[in-house]
């Protein structure tokens, strides 16, 4: 297979106009006839029309109804004798398919007894010949035609036009979709399924059905759902002025999903991970992720579908942009304003431990690539989360209101188009005239070129005689893949100042003007600097604030400037990385000192102290609260290293674990008492944060105790998992017996199966938790192992793969880095197994060694040795070719 650059585009040689499809829905051979009119493209040099296929069998092909010859070069179809000239031509395309043995879940495949589709990126061409790519917008008629009694309900995009039934138990439906899209937006589903309804009317006046699909048994559990779509209509109507285009919004669950859900055009497939919850079977994260992907996914109604991508390389014009839109929606959603920040803490932690690491490894590429093997790698962290970032800071160099005003030049520029990343940025430019985004475009679009991490270095003098304050700053980002020398970015830093002895915020003035309490520093060369005047005391520097941009901040701060800031930031978002500096000063400085043994103690007691603190404040949010404890991950803290010894920070991290579990033991059980009764269940921000750090104090309550030999927290954490009210309450109680190894934790997994037996979802965490446990001396491979072997494992379900075999290869380095390398035996038997089912499933898990070169011996030789055995295999997806080449490379 061929590398595809972006620089090779070229605007199709046709166009298609409309489509007219009919399924004869059968899992064994489904019929597909697809009739479509074409015309040549008038701007593209004439050439034979090539459509793609994949797994098709051809039977007929009727150029203006007569027979045509046709032949094949590869997956494609290609045609030569078309009519002349740029009239249009009617096509029509007759093939089967077999939906049952499609167990890849790209293009119609069954789960379930339901057919269900996935198209994007390029599934399209697995259902019928086609113009498979986004550029290519057509006008869709969809008729559908199965069993009556097996699948009752026929879904497609669009308004349902027509319906009835036909001989032989079957029956048909015909949608036609109001809106010209590109192929990777088509949907379909057929099968036994019902639906909460419910009826809106917008700030317009129009009246929409909005439907949430499920398998009967499930609709208890559609609610929550159904409440963030309603208040995500809501949102981006009052936000962006943009309303819901359709008469009826879907969404369709399916427990066989290789993503997250599908934005489809009036049909979005969900998995129903991202869907189906109530209090007993999800958890507070569980809520608030339905929550954001159903936001999500109705946000691409605009940012993807009304407007998409003119190529995939364009991939971050809709996924950075539809995250950033999905993370103000969630943060809008909070009443309070430290709850917006525990947002945007969470959001950053995600980006720092899982983007910060690609652009640091053999995966990296910019956030508009210049090349890919297969697209569906390229469905990355950096694509979407820190496309959001790029989006998130062209907002701050224009304000909110100038970036609604760049949105809204945007869908007057474009709507009903493809275009790029380019035409994006330069209709938020050119809507802000004088923002430092329309003055800086050129270079600002480097964040869409240059991959890598920039680092920002600051350092800060302060002069008392004066009263000065001035701040340093150099920026440099490390070569990446193809990209040996990088040019300087721009680098909006959002900065303030504490009194290092009052703690007091102080006023800031810039060239003799009053800036008020944060000031915005758009850094644009290699070095620049600034000063602050009227600076009464010595100050301590807060930079970067709110996370302004997606950078490596160097700042070479003391213990006590760290603690000042911990203790008086006024920006809660520096006041929680404080502390992660904190703890993570400590964790390096305890891997560096002694290579063979492992201080009980790596925290120190002004640590220890300021914790206390935290975790007994008189204002601040248990949520916030619970982000301050929570150490710094594994993954976290071996991107600080040079040299990565994965079983050495797992010990470290543990240690300072135990430390906190027993240096705070009263806290922790001040900290349950005070937390663990919150009444009947809502999971809101507030409640949501109480119980997260009850689950937090139960954990190292647990923990405290399996060392000590205590018996009365496990009992009592054994007797709260059973009387749990919640599914929150209920797996915290469970974790905490599970994590901290006590023996009371065998017979509550044994109860939490029994209970939760017919409860897909909940397996899931059931397996994921004994997976990704805390491992001691070794023993979770083994256990991974029998959790394969047990009969509710299925390699063929995405969700049950993901829930044990990556929750220990790519979420457990303690367990997963073994020094006999059987970790990763264990990792390249599962990738060539699942490449042979499912590759994209496949490629995700070859990207657990990503940062192999990193580690120490003997992991890094059986981690070469390991992807080396993969590569070798001849027969391997494109998928898992282009990962395990590049780890390679
Ligand atoms: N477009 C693929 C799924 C998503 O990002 O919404
Ligand atoms: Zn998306």
């Amino acid at each position: 297979a061929a590398v595809i650059h972006r620089g090779d585009y070229t605007a199709p040689a046709f166009w298609i106009d409309t489509v007219d499809l009919s399924f004869d829905l059968d899992p064994s051979k489904t019929r597909v006839l697809n009739k479509m009119t074409l015309r040549r493209n008038p701007d593209v040099q004439a050439q034979p029309l090539r459509l793609d296929g994949e797994e098709l069998n051809l039977a007929r092909v009727l150029v203006n109804g007569q027979g045509t010859s046709f032949k094949m070069d590869g997956n494609q179809l290609v045609l030569e004798n078309l009519p002349e000239g740029t009239e249009p031509f009617a096509l029509e395309i007759f093939t089967t398919c077999v939906p049952v043995k499609n167990t890849k879940l790209m293009g119609l495949y069954v789960s379930n007894d339901s057919f269900f589709t996935q198209c994007e990126a390029e599934g399209f061409r697995r259902i019928t010949y086609f113009l498979d790519r986004p550029d290519v917008m057509a006008m869709y008629t969809v008729t559908l035609r199965a069993d009556k009694a097996k699948f009752p309900v026929l879904l497609s995009n669009g308004n349902l036009v027509d319906s009835g039934d036909l001989e032989d138990g079957r029956h048909f439906a015909k949608w036609v979709d109001p809106h010209k899209k590109p192929s990777y937006l088509f949907a379909l589903v057929a099968g036994q399924l019902v639906a909460r309804e419910q009826r809106i009317t917008s700030r317009a006046g129009k009246d929409h059905l909005l439907q949430v699909f499920v398998r009967p048994g499930d609709l208890d559990k559609t609610e929550h759902a159904m409440n963030s779509l309603m208040a995500s209509v809501a949102w981006d109507e009052a936000r962006f002025g943009l309303p819901l285009d359709l008469e009826r919004f879907m969404i369709v669950a399916t427990s066989d999903f290789n993503m997250g859900a599908m934005e489809n055009k009036g049909l979005n497939i969900f998995n129903t991970k991202y869907v189906l919850a109530n209090q007993a079977t999800a958890t507070d994260v569980d809520y608030a992720n339905i929550e954001s992907v159903v936001g999500h996914e109705y946000f691409h109604n605009w940012t993807g579908n009304r407007i998409t991508c003119r190529d995939w390389f364009q991939l971050s014009l809709k996924e950075g942009l539809t995250v950033f839109r999905d993370q103000e929606f969630s943060q809008d959603l909070c009443a309070e304003p430290s709850a917006r920040a525990v947002k945007r803490i969470e959001d950053v932690r995600v980006l720092r431990t899982a983007q910060f690491p690609e652009d640091a490894g053999p995966m990296a590429h910019p956030v508009r690539p210049d090349s890919y093997l297969e697209i569906n790698n390229f469905y990355t962290v950096t694509i979407y989360e820190k496309g959001a970032e790029l989006v998130r800071m062209m907002q701050t160099l224009t304000s909110r209101a100038g970036f609604a005003k760049g949105m809204t030049l945007y869908f007057e520029r474009f709507d009903g188009q493809a275009v790029t990343c380019d035409d994006f940025a330069q209709a938020i430019a050119d809507a802000n005239p004088g923002s430092a985004l329309a003055a800086l475009l050129p270079q600002f679009k480097r964040w869409y070129s240059q991959a890598g991490t920039p680092r920002v270095a600051a350092r800060g003098e302060y002069d008392a005689a004066a009263q000065t304050y001035t701040l340093h700053f150099s920026q440099s980002c490390a070569a990446t893949p193809g990209q040996p020398v990088k040019e300087p970015f721009v680098i909006p830093v959002s900065l303030g100042l504490i009194g290092a002895a009052s703690g007091a915020a102080l006023p800031l003035s810039v060239d003799g003007q009053a800036v008020g309490g944060s000031h915005l520093l758009v850094l644009t060369d290699a070095q620049q600097s600034i000063t602050f005047q009227n600076v009464a005391e010595a100050p301590v520097p807060s930079i970067l604030r709110g996370f302004s941009a997606p950078v490596v901040l160097d700042f070479d701060y003391s213990d006590a400037q760290l603690l000042a800031l911990l203790a008086n930031d006024t920006d809660a978002f520096n006041r929680w990385e404080a502390g992660q500096r904190l703890a993570l000063r400590s964790a390096i400085n305890s891997i560096a000192s002694s290579a063979n043994s492992t201080s009980a103690t790596p925290l120190n007691d002004a640590y220890i102290a300021a914790m206390r603190a935290v975790l007994r404040h008189p204002t601040l949010d248990a949520a916030f609260k619970e982000l301050v404890l929570t150490l710094p991950s594994e993954t976290y803290i071996a991107e600080q290293l040079d040299v990565v010894d994965p079983q050495r920070i797992h010990a470290v991290r543990e240690a300072m674990r135990l430390q906190l579990a027993t240096a705070l033991h009263a806290d922790w059980e001040w900290a349950f008492a005070v937390h663990e009764n919150n009444g009947g269940y809502r999971p809101d921000p507030v409640s949501s944060g109480r119980r997260a750090l009850a689950g937090m104090a139960l954990n190292f309550l647990c923990l405290a105790a399996t060392q000590n030999g205590d018996s009365v927290w496990p009992g009592k954490t054994l007797q709260r998992f059973k009387d749990a009210g919640n599914m929150t309450d209920r797996f915290n109680a469970l974790q905490a017996l599970v994590n901290s190894g006590h023996a009371l934790a065998g017979q509550a997994l044994a109860r939490f199966h029994a209970l939760f037996k017919d409860e897909a979802l909940v397996l899931d965490k059931w397996f994921a938790l004994q997976a990704g446990t805390s491992d001691r001396g070794g023993q979770v491979l083994p256990a991974v192992r029998q959790l394969m072997a047990h009969p509710d494992f299925n390699l063929k379900n995405p969700n049950r793969a993901r829930s044990v075999i990556f929750s220990f290869c790519s979420a457990n380095p303690g367990g997963f880095h073994r020094a006999d390398a059987a970790g990763y035996v264990f990792w390249a038997d599962r990738v060539i197994e699942l490449d042979a089912i499912n590759p994209q499933v496949a490629a995700r898990l070859a990207r657990a060694l990503d940062r192999w070169k990193k580690l120490a011996e003997p992991y890094r030789s059986a981690a070469r040795e390991a992807l080396a055995r993969v590569a070798a295999k001849t027969d391997l997806s494109n998928d898992v070719r282009e990962v395990v080449d590049r780890a390679l490379a």
